[in-house]
């Protein structure tokens, strides 16, 4: 009996709902905080930062000596940050520009007809709030990778907000600190959980209101997200991280068996799951598991997660293995099989594909330069990571010449017609005249 729970699925074809239903994930109930965090939102509204700073000794159990983070402070914690760290994380910012920058699009204008053009322009936001979470998943690689992005996509004003650390005598984690200082961004304040969500939301008297506000964090930063969409855009939800990992007989054991663990690590609710064609291989990896789990840092959690949600799916073939991580649409994807890329190729529905067996999820998580923020619970089937997007609108431009005009307006005519919305025919008609 292995570690990870094993379906055979050789000589059946499950449907994606019941391939979603083999396979659950955790579940988290974002409902239930919103009740929570309501009077807590609704007070950092009409009390502002005073209501912020009841939060933290409330919930941080710290109240800040401010909110906003002074720049000197900023500068101490780069100077202090270890020189490795530093180096690190200069690359990892060095990556992720160049592909961020990649994404951005050049205005395109498309004449439809003569003297009739529409272009589509991207315009950044004015101002964004980013959340970073402290305690346990206090990751400096997560501001990375919602920084660069809103910098690459030319936002102009930029937070960030990190909850205010009791050993830290009220300021966020030093190694965020660091990480903002960095990347250029001086606008820091120690805020946590739904209080900083409000106060990027509504605005306070240190901190004015934001356009867009993302970063993962707990339960009650996405029930607060929840709460206020809409008063303020927010990025997707962040639930518990997972892996699927789609292997044939090639695969190293060794290598599928660690980057299991290297996800289960994140989080006893994490979800880890291999769909292989080849029995041996599943084999190899329990025993791998049985190996390697109880001498890993966090041991502890990585059993609970892989007990809990973890698994294995026999499938006949690879074009039922990729039927089932398709269904599943997980948040990392990896690819160990023969051909990998081409394997990859035929993918539809991952929040990131890493492809062969250099290509770990980790490389990914710190320094590929793709982002890490990345759609979970299986809404990769409909989203993609965080990206220069989510920090730009796209705007169509119509220009339009006066013969132009003449030759549609027949047809403009016949549609207001058809809607009985007879000012907008007289619109374009008071121009023919
Ligand atoms: N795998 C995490 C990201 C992360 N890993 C941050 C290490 N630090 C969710 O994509
Ligand atoms: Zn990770």
């Amino acid at each position: 009996m292995g570690v990870l729970r094993r379906l055979d699925l050789r000589s059946t074809t499950p449907s994606a709902a019941e391939v979603r239903r083999l396979f659950p994930r955790a579940a988290v109930d974002v409902d239930v905080a919103i009740e929570a965090v309501r009077p807590v939102c609704d007070d950092v509204r009409d009390r502002g930062d005073a209501a912020v700073l009841d939060a933290a000794e409330r919930f941080d159990r710290v109240r800040p000596a401010g909110l906003r983070v002074p720049a000197e402070v900023l500068a101490t914690a780069l100077a202090e940050l270890d020189p490795a760290v530093r180096d690190a994380l200069t690359e990892a910012i060095r990556r992720a520009r160049l592909v961020h920058r990649a994404q951005l699009r050049e205005p395109v204008a498309v004449e439809v007809a003569p003297g009739t053009t529409v272009t589509e322009r991207w315009i950044p936001v004015e101002r964004v709030g980013l959340y970073v979470p402290g305690g346990r998943v206090a990751y400096p690689s997560s501001v990375v990778m919602n920084v660069v992005p809103a910098q690459e996509a030319g936002v102009g004003s930029l937070a960030v907000a990190s909850p205010p650390q009791v050993d830290n005598g009220g300021l966020p984690h030093p190694v965020v600190l660091a990480a903002c200082a960095l990347l250029g961004v001086d606008e820091v304040y120690a805020a946590g959980g739904a209080q900083a969500v409000a106060m990027f939301a509504h605005g306070t008297e240190s901190c004015p209101p934001v356009d867009v506000v993302t970063g993962p964090g707990n339960v009650y930063v996405t029930a607060a997200k929840r709460l206020l969409r809409g008063i303020v855009g927010v990025d997707a939800e962040a639930g518990p991280t997972e892996v699927a990992i789609l292997a044939d007989g090639s695969a190293r054991a060794d290598f599928v068996a660690a980057d299991l663990i290297a996800q289960a690590e994140h989080d006893p609710m994490a979800a880890c799951l291999l769909v292989t064609t080849s029995v041996e291989l599943a084999d190899t990896v329990d025993v791998e598991l049985d190996k390697q789990v109880p001498v890993t840092r966090h041991r502890d959690r990585v059993a609970e997660a892989l007990a809990g949600q973890g698994g294995v799916a026999l499938v006949a073939d690879l074009d039922a293995g990729l039927a089932v991580v398709d269904a599943w649409a997980a948040e990392h994807l990896e690819i160990q099989t023969v051909d990998a890329a081409a394997v990859a190729a035929r993918v539809r529905n991952a929040g990131a594909i890493f492809v062969g067996p250099y290509a770990p999820v980790p490389l990914g998580d710190y320094l590929a330069g793709s982002n890490h923020v990345l759609p979970t619970g299986g809404t990769a089937r409909h989203s993609g990571g965080l990206a220069v997007s989510a920090f730009q609108r796209q705007v169509h431009v119509v220009e339009c010449t006066d013969e132009a005009l003449a030759d549609i307006a027949p047809r403009i005519a016949a549609l207001g017609g058809a809607e009985d919305l007879i000012g907008h025919v007289d619109a374009v008609e008071v121009r023919a005249r």
